[in-house]
């Protein structure tokens, strides 16, 4: 306990020395969520990341995450607790082959999900997240023909929304895909009470179910809009800290995951490899840095730019 106490204090200390902000992603432990200066969604991660003057970023996120800021901030250092926090759907979009399915359709426009490599940003026209994805989608005139990627998932849910038809890559979340709809609704069954509320990264199954489907702070406004109310939470575990202090007046639930999943609910085990005590470490040796290569930063600076505009 005592070294928890140290670490928020040696965190803050060096957090005023350097002049550097800490931003995490609501999926990251409680303890790095508290001590943050900032805690959101990607969409909210990026905005604070292009309007801070600090020197130092300390990125409490995956490895995406940190790179949307390094572009965004190229002369700034930009900090990532442990530089292995991947991501399982940005891992499912190589660069060579998704290079090779955009050239088979040069007509496309191409809009990624935020939750891919600086690689895949370099070969977008527009960037998105969860929520901007149908406000970006939309905003393509409808005669141009789309490709989406890399999560399936949540393209078939803006094809679905928008009636808009798009050619998705087929790469997903392995978080959002442990989900067990027969636990869902062996849950549901035992608290009727419940409203499930889903992110759009989940599969069709468990989107059919949900009341609402949101990105991670539209699901947290939802409950704020609820207050009394009791929900179900399908997306990352982690968002339950926040979401809860922030509105301690609802009841809430994760939803259940596989049998053979780590936790009964479902964690991001990328998320979760970020510790306070990583944390200290890159803040105190401004290591593990994040570089991006000056002419994939150039390329990929565009379409983050086009979506920010466009969330404003
Ligand atoms: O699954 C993720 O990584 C999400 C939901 C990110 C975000 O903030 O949109
Ligand atoms: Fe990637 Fe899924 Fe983890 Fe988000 S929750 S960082 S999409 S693996």
């Amino acid at each position: 306990m005592s070294d928890t106490i140290d670490l928020v204090k040696e965190i803050k200390r060096l957090k005023k020395e350097k002049n550097a902000v800490i931003l995490a992603h609501y999926y990251q432990v409680p303890e790095i969520q508290d001590i943050a200066d900032y805690v959101g969604d990607s969409l909210g991660l990026s905005q604070k990341a292009a309007e801070t003057d600090a020197d130092v970023i300390v990125f409490a996120g995956v490895h995406f995450m940190a790179e949307t800021a390094k572009i965004l901030n190229p002369q700034k250092t930009v900090v990532l607790p442990d530089l292995n926090a991947g991501c399982s759907l940005a891992d499912s979009c190589p660069p060579e082959s998704f290079e090779a399915f955009t050239k088979q359709h040069p007509d496309h426009v191409v809009i990624t999900y935020v939750n891919c490599s600086a690689e895949i940003k370099a070969l977008s026209d527009i960037v998105c997240t969860s929520s901007n994805a149908l406000k970006i989608v939309e905003s393509i005139p409808d005669e141009t023909p789309i490709i989406f990627a890399p999560d399936k998932n949540l393209g078939r849910y803006i094809m679905r929304e928008t009636g808009r038809d798009m050619l998705l890559w087929d790469g997903s979340c392995v978080v959002h895909e442990a989900f067990s709809i027969d636990k869902l609704i062996e849950l549901h069954k035992k608290h009727p009470d419940y409203k499930i509320i889903a992110h759009p990264e989940s599969e069709t199954h468990i989107l059919d179910t949900a009341t609402y489907i949101g990105s991670t702070s539209g699901m947290i406004n939802f409950v704020k809009a609820h207050p009394k109310e009791k929900f179900i939470v399908a997306t990352e575990a982690g968002i339950l800290h926040k979401m809860q202090e922030e509105i301690p007046t609802a009841d809430l639930i994760p939803a259940p995951a596989v049998e053979d999943n780590t936790c009964a609910c479902s964690e991001c085990h990328f998320m979760k490899m970020n510790t306070m005590q990583k944390l200290y470490d890159c803040l105190l040796n401004e290591s593990p840095q994040i570089h991006v290569p000056e002419n994939i930063i150039e390329r990929a600076l565009l379409p983050i730019e086009r979506m920010l505009e466009l969330s404003k």
